[in-house]
């Protein structure tokens, strides 16, 4: 009987530190020590207007709860959203990799996403232009993977080391911490103008790939060049991807402006709502599969995370997807707290010696100790791997186990030599065992020195929309450079890249592309090398487009999830309302009634529909598409208010799909200044499958010539 009660005690506390979710739902307040709470309201004092006394230990813990509620924000990547869901593996792939996770297709390995832009801090913007993280951990039936990856597929630089100068360069400027979450200012383009090993990465985030539509309609790349073993401990190389169901897509920067302004959260608001709505994002992996033999077979390092391999060259072959469908509980619990490590690998997945990955394999875990304060930052909820873990590490800061027994070492007689070690055919981890002859140098492989051949090749296979808005943001960013020089260093080097998109830049910043300029260009080595080995090389042209590289060759196939905004007043017409947005909301649209006023309407069929924004709290910029039913009463109401015209202009201007049926007209009459309708995504009096297909093309970016002076 005593044995059983012990046994059930024990089993309560083993539970009760495994399970660390709390429901506060029908408890009592207590304090931390479970004292029940009386009064949460008052300090503590002598006498009704007396001074407060030391003694209120109630007052005490909570004030001190309350004063240690932050942790350090991340040094990059601070400002995050996140998600919990599956991967689910298509076909198993065991001649590359005998991971479980690739290997198993009957597993649904639980997953948790993190997506962060990079510069701004925790409570920056979602729409700063920058590139953005791309975070799974995979909680794996042999341990947790950690793919730590971003939304491009390149990296700014070569080697770890200069990681601190290029984060320094783009954060705020020290002495005024000026700007915040921008990239547009004089040190970061004084580094990427010095450092060339940048302007891959660069010329990304000048596209549209820096301003996504949302977090769900974007890519995701590992970047490096990791390593797949199988069960014969063969290796082949490999370049992870995420590839979204819904399309790459992305707004335009006069919208990331002022989305930053109408909804600082849009991007987190966007993924929380979708998988509260129940259209769980999915993303499916691929892998581009390198030979070990082919190893040197490209006109790039493998090895060079500024170089991406073009799928042109080696497919993509998906194998899996990943699902998002479960929000976190907490936000500081799961998304704060969530440490990604790339160096948390499984058997089956290996590392190359790519000198940027090799840095991050220190990086993450000493970020953590002060992050979370100290080594037992795994003991975390949201760290904790699902499968049980025993080793002999002890004691630290926030031990939150009770680890059992007399001993804490390893060879042990005490414990019959236990945690004992696991053989590798019983899924003990084991290093690829490549070969290495070397001297051990402190410089950077000639093979990584072409820096002008793939921004290049970027540019080549954008549409003609694509570099338009590849210019306009060169011209925004340096234009809000002070230094000359600065700017004239960058003209010379974007001409390297291509002449005509220097041009243009040019005469946007009002300068001349310079001839030469005076010093060295590639500062990525050492004081005593010779600089001129490392001016420019000759560009090289493996490929002369890769069309995957354009987000014009993405899908365009649904319009599941896109906010369309209808704009109503009392007398709209029911019957065309209810046919196009039946329409809409079987295609997965989420519509959008706004009114001059909150509360209610009444269509000309006399009901009374609630109104999701009155016209003065929400912006143009957070709807994708337009509709306009008619109804003469609603229609003559709107065109006095000068909001709905603005509304509409600004929708026009970003090359949108606008719908409108019978007096509806009237009002895009009075608000286009000039005739649009001929263009395809302007559709008057016209079905509902037509407005749904313009949708699904996302924009028409052939608008964006004529539209370009409206002035709003
Ligand atoms: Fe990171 N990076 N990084 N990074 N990184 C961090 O780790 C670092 C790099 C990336 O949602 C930090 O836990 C170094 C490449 C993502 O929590 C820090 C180098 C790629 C996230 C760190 C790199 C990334 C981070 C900050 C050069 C794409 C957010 C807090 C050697 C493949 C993960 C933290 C999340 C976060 C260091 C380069 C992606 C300081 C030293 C390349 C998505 O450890």
């Amino acid at each position: 009987m005593a044995n059983d009660k012990k046994t059930n005690s024990e089993s309560k506390k083993i539970n009760d530190l495994k399970s660390s979710e709390k429901e506060f739902k029908g408890s009592v307040m207590t304090t931390n020590q479970g004292l029940k709470v009386n009064d949460t309201n008052n300090s503590l004092k002598s006498g009704e207007r007396g001074s407060t006394l030391l003694e209120d230990f109630l007052l005490r813990e909570k004030i001190t709860s309350f004063d240690h509620e932050r942790i350090p924000e991340r040094i990059v990547h601070a400002r995050g959203s996140a998600a919990h869901g599956y991967f689910e593996l298509y076909e198993s792939i065991s001649q590359y990799s005998k991971a479980g996770i690739f290997t198993d297709v009957n597993r649904k390995t639980p997953v948790f996403a993190r997506f962060s832009t990079v510069a701004g801090s925790k409570g920056s913007p979602d729409l700063a232009r920058d590139v953005r993280g791309f975070a799974v951990k995979f909680y794996t039936q042999e341990g947790t993977w950690d793919l730590v990856g971003n939304n491009m597929p390149i990296f700014f630089i070569q080697d770890a080391m200069k990681f601190p100068d290029l984060i320094h360069s783009v954060k705020p400027e020290p002495n005024k911490e000026i700007p915040q979450a921008a990239s547009a200012h004089d040190t970061f383009y004084d580094f990427v103008s010095h450092a060339t090993e940048t302007l891959h990465n660069h010329i990304w985030v000048m596209s549209d790939r820096a301003i996504p539509r949302s977090l769900r309609m974007m890519e995701g790349f590992g970047i490096h060049t990791f390593r797949f073993i199988n069960s014969k401990n063969e290796s082949h190389f490999v370049r992870f991807h995420w590839k979204p169901k819904l399309g790459v897509h992305s707004i335009t920067w006069d919208e990331a402006v002022k989305i930053n302004g109408a909804d600082s959260d849009f991007h987190r608001r966007d993924l929380w709502d979708a998988i509260e709505a129940g259209h769980f994002p999915e993303w499916e992996l691929g892998v581009q599969i390198i030979p070990q033999e082919d190893e040197f077979k490209f006109e790039f390092d493998l090895l060079d995370p500024t170089k991406l391999i073009p799928e042109e060259m080696v497919p993509v072959k998906i194998i899996g997807k990943m699902v998002l469908n479960k929000n976190p509980e907490n936000f500081f619990a799961e998304t704060e707290q969530v440490a990604f490590l790339p160096g948390h690998i499984v058997p089956g997945i290996d590392f190359t010696n790519d000198p940027l990955l090799q840095g991050r394999l220190f990086s993450y875990r000493d970020t953590q100790l002060s992050r979370l304060g100290g080594p037992n930052f795994h003991q975390i909820p949201i760290n904790r791997p699902v499968v049980d873990t025993h080793n002999n590490q002890r004691d630290g800061m926030m031990q939150t186990e009770i680890p059992k027994g007399q001993t804490a070492y390893f060879p042990n007689s005490l414990t019959g030599g236990c945690p004992h070690l696991a053989k590798i055919a019983e899924g003990g981890f084991h290093s690829y065992e490549e070969r290495i002859d070397a001297k051990k140098i402190r410089t950077r492989s000639e093979s990584f020195n072409d820096h002008f051949s793939q921004p290049a090749l970027f540019y080549r296979s954008l549409a003609k929309w694509e570099q338009q808005h590849v210019a306009d943001a060169y011209t925004f960013e340096l234009g809000k450079c002070n230094h000359d020089h600065i700017k004239e260093r960058m003209l010379w080097l974007i001409a390297e890249i291509d002449s005509t998109l220097a041009k243009k830049v040019a005469e946007g910043l009002g300068l001349e592309i310079p001839t030469s300029i005076e010093q060295p260009v590639n500062q990525a080595i050492g004081a005593d090398e010779e600089v001129s080995k490392h001016q420019p090389p000759k560009k090289k042209n493996y490929l002369d487009q890769a069309p995957t590289l354009s987000q014009s060759n993405t899908k365009f196939d649904s319009i599941a999830t896109r906010q369309i905004a209808v704009i109503v007043a009392n007398g709209f017409s029911m019957k065309n309302f209810k046919k196009m947005s039946d329409a809409l909301e079987k295609e997965g649209a989420m519509i959008k009634l706004i009114a001059p006023h909150g509360g209610t309407v009444k269509c000309d069929e006399g009901m009374s529909h609630k109104i999701d924004a009155a016209i003065i709290t929400t912006e143009s910029v957070l709807f994708d598409a337009l509709y306009i039913p008619g109804g003469k009463d609603a229609v003559v109401k709107l065109m006095t208010e000068a909001k709905f015209i603005k509304f509409i202009n600004e929708t026009l201007k970003h090359c949108k799909a606008i719908a409108v049926d019978q007096e509806g007209e009237d009002l895009i009459d009075k608000t286009f200044a000039i005739n649009f309708k001929k263009d395809t995504a302007v559709l008057i009096n016209k079905e509902p499958i037509d407005f749904i297909n313009a949708i699904k093309k996302h924009r028409n970016w052939e608008r964006s010539e004529l539209v370009k002076d409206i002035p709003v």
